[in-house]
Formats: structure tokens, C-alpha cells, sequence
């Protein structure tokens, strides 16, 4: 059996298909959705994990398997934290059994009753964080550049109930730190981040994400650019809000036979935290074949009218997890969802994430609290955006196709179009 080495890695870059060869230079009638063959016979997802050593994996679960501590606090675990907390710079790494969970400990150890200022441009998992320990979702429109909260608006939905102020760092681009932290400390408000996308980013005068506000949450789930499988983490730099959280995940236990509050079970395995700290081995391969796959994009989408690829700051770091791209469909002359339709047809599973905005999702968008709701730019981004995709299994070859294929679904249905 042929196993790969984090070293081995870096020399095999991704095959393409061959299918991806052969369709390059076909017309708009050769399309699948037209009747052609798929471009692809197996389907190309956004979020397919990266895989780091599977040898120093199989040794690390088989020395789990020998020492026979599989979860609650063990060696691995402790590492993945220590590993975590180096990387970042920051005090505390509490790993949890995902990020969603990680983001509930954090608002429940808060002790908050209120509401919640948070993006409807985010995946629900925020919101619905927020909705579980009982608070208040209180919406707030985005910054068209960077796809973040806009401070301004934020102050604007201050109330007298208003109790902190959730942003999202989306696809590792930095929320305004320094804005958000004003506004936060002037009206005595708490200010936490989901940085499920933004491991191993920074600020462009090279912060990294992880050390802002009060706490910060990671997701380690399978599609992100570190995986431990399913998990995610709180880091902070506060020590009682850390080792409060400690207790929280583990039951509530403060010692043998002792509780101190109530908690509950969002611990990490030790399986998932081998997983994460051979992922963390290989995470420069990863940013490379990121870094690859945008500069491919970048190349390839010139050509397609109506396409504006998202840039990441070249003063910071950042781990290149997402090719997020918005169609103008004024000057591409179709929309964004007769592209995706053309790339499913062509066994491309592009996503819209975050269509069409959590307050347009049950249980929110019935909601009377939200009725008269106006984010205008979420809903024009919801409409525009694609996400395309890359990581360490897809070869330029099969970029530089799909962003034809692109291409070819602006003549299709341009000429498809009625007059
Ligand atoms: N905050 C933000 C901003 C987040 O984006 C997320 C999660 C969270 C918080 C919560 O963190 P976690 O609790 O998840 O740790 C996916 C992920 O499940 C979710 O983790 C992620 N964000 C979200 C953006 O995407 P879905 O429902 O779109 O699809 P899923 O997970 O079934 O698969 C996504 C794609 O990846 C598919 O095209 C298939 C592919 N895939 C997926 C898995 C699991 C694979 O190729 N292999 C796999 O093992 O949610």
C-alpha cells in the first residue's frame, strides 16, 4: 500500500483528469447540461479535507490504541492545544468536540441575557449558537469589500439590550478588529469572533486571528483547511475565563467528584487530536497547493467576463481555504445560479455559501422579530456568490477547466436567452 509522507506530499501535486484535458476545447453545445458528456466522472467538492501523513497518523492511533486513553484530557489532546496556542501566540487553546460547541461554551460561560449582534452573512451554525443559550440574534448588514460586519451599522442596532457583539472573520479575512474593540469598550459590551475560516490568518500588520476580543472560536471540522475530523476550540488570552471554559467542557468538574458550574460534554477525542496535529504538520503544504489553486483561478477567470475572484492581503498570512468568486451577471450575461446549474451538470459541486443569509432561513425568516428585516448588501452578495473548488486534491488543469466551463455557460445561455 503507498503511503505518503508530509515530505512525500509536497513533490505530488494532484493529477488532473483526464476528462479535464479532453474538454478544454469544447464548444457550448458539447456541454452537459446540452447533452455532452460530464466533464468529470467523479464529483469535485468545495471542502474536501486535506490529508496530511497518513503514516504519522496510523502511528499515533496505534500508540492511542496501545496506551488505552482515548479521550477526557489525554496526551494527544494536551499536544494539539500546546500546538495551537504556539502557532497563534495565545494563552489558551480549550479544544471541543466541534465549533459549534465551542461557540455555545463560550456565550453560556459569558452569563449573558440580551441580544446579540451578529452577520446574517455567515453559516447558521453562528446563529444558531447564539439562538441556543437563549439569546437574541440582532442582524447586521456586511461590508461589501471584505464580506465582514460593517462597525458602522453595528453601533446603529446598539440597544439598552444589547449584550455583545459576535463578528465573523469569513474565509480568514480579518473583521475590523480595532473598529469593533471601540465600539465594544464604549458601550461596555462583550466582543467574541467565530474564526471557523481562519486558522493560521492574520491581521495585515501580522496578528493573528485568535487573540481579539475577549475569545475566539476555530472550527476543525473535515472541510476546513486544519481538521481533526469534527472539532473546533476556544482561544483566549483571559486565564479565569479559560479555565472556566475547561470546567464547562468536562461536565463542570473541578476535581474528582466536584463540580463548580454547569457543564456539559464538548470534549475533543484523542483520534480527532492525532488527526489535528498531523493536519498541522502538513499545513504549509496545504497553503502552497491553496496558494496554487488561486493563482490558477486568477489565470483562469480573466477570461471570463463578469467575475471578480476575492484577493487575501499580501501583508498578512493567511491560509487560502476559499475561492470565493461574484458574478456580476450585468456584464456575464447570466446569473449565478445558471453557472452553478452548468457546473453540477458537469459534476462541479460549486456552493452559495452563504445564501440566502440566516435571516431568510427558518427559524428566523418566520419569525415577526425579523419581518421587516433590510440587509441589502447580504442580500446582494447572497445572489452573487459562488464557491469554487480547491485544497490539496484538485490539479490546475481541473481549475483552468472549470473556469472555461464558466466561460461556456455564458455562450450557452446567451444564446439559449429568448429575445
Ligand atoms: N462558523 C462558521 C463561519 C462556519 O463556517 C462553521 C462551519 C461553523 C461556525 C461551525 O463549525 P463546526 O461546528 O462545523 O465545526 C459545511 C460544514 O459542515 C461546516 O463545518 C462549515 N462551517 C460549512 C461552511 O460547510 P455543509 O452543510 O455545507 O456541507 P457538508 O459538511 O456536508 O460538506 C461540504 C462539502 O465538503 C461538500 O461539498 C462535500 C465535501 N465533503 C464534506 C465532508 C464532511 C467532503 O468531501 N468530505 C467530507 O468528509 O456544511
Amino acid at each position: 500500500m503507498s503511503q505518503r509522507s508530509t515530505s512525500d506530499s509536497r513533490s505530488i501535486l494532484p493529477r488532473p483528469s483526464r476528462e479535464a484535458e479532453r474538454r478544454d476545447k469544447i464548444s457550448s453545445e458539447e456541454l452537459a447540461i446540452a447533452g455532452g458528456a460530464p466533464s468529470f466522472s467523479s464529483t469535485l467538492h468545495v471542502g474536501r479535507p486535506n490529508i496530511g501523513s497518513r503514516q504519522a497518523l496510523r502511528e499515533r492511533i496505534d500508540d492511542i490504541l496501545d496506551n488505552k486513553w482515548l479521550s477526557n484530557s489525554g496526551p494527544y489532546l494536551q499536544e494539539f492545544e500546546s500546538q495551537v496556542e504556539r502557532l497563534l501566540g495565545v494563552r489558551h487553546c480549550i479544544a471541543t468536540c466541534n465549533g459549534t460547541m465551542a461557540l455555545q461554551l463560550l456565550l453560556h460561560s459569558l452569563d449573558l441575557k440580551g441580544e446579540v449582534i451578529v452577520p446574517s452573512f455567515t453559516f447558521v451554525a453562528t446563529v444558531n449558537a447564539i439562538s441556543w443559550e437563549g439569546l437574541t440574534p440582532v442582524f447586521c448588514d456586511i461590508d461589501p469589500r471584505t464580506h465582514c460586519l460593517d462597525p458602522g451599522q453595528v453601533v446603529e442596532l446598539i440597544t439598552p439590550d444589547t449584550v455583545a457583539i459576535l463578528g465573523v472573520h469569513l474565509w480568514g479575512q480579518p473583521c475590523y478588529v480595532e473598529e469593533l474593540q471601540s465600539i465594544a469598550s464604549e458601550h461596555g459590551l462583550h466582543l467574541i469572533y467565530d474564526a471557523a475560516h481562519a486558522f493560521l490568518c492574520s491581521t495585515a500588520k501580522g496578528e493573528f486571528l485568535g487573540n481579539f476580543g475577549l475569545a475566539e472560536i476555530l472550527s476543525f471540522h473535515a472541510t476546513k483547511f486544519i481538521n481533526t475530523f469534527e472539532g473546533g476550540a476556544i482561544v483566549t488570552n483571559n486565564d479565569p475565563l479559560a479555565s472556566k471554559l475547561r470546567s464547562i467542557r468536562n461536565f463542570g468538574f473541578a476535581g474528582l467528584d466536584a463540580t463548580d458550574c454547569l457543564g456539559i460534554n464538548a470534549k475533543m477525542s484523542e483520534v480527532s487530536a492525532a488527526m489535528g496535529i498531523t493536519s498541522i504538520e502538513s499545513r504549509s503544504d496545504f497553503v502552497d497547493a491553496n496558494k496554487r489553486n488561486h493563482q490558477a483561478y486568477k489565470l483562469g477567470l480573466c477570461e471570463v467576463a463578469g467575475t471578480r475572484l476575492l484577493g487575501y492581503d499580501a501583508q498578512g498570512s493567511n491560509n487560502y481555504q476559499y475561492i470565493v468568486v461574484e458574478i456580476d451577471s450585468g456584464i456575464a450575461g447570466v446569473t449565478r445560479d445558471q453557472i452553478v446549474e452548468v457546473l453540477y451538470w458537469e459534476n462541479i459541486f460549486a456552493r452559495r455559501y452563504f445564501y440566502p443569509g440566516c435571516h431568510r432561513l427558518e427559524p428566523y425568516k418566520s419569525n415577526s422579530l425579523y419581518r421587516d428585516i433590510k440587509l441589502p448588501c447580504t442580500d446582494a452578495l447572497g445572489d452573487s456568490i459562488l464557491l469554487l473548488p480547491t485544497g490539496t486534491s484538485i490539479a490546475e488543469a481541473d481549475i483552468l477547466c472549470i473556469c472555461n466551463l464558466m466561460r461556456l455557460a455564458m455562450d450557452y445561455f446567451s444564446v439559449e436567452a429568448p429575445e
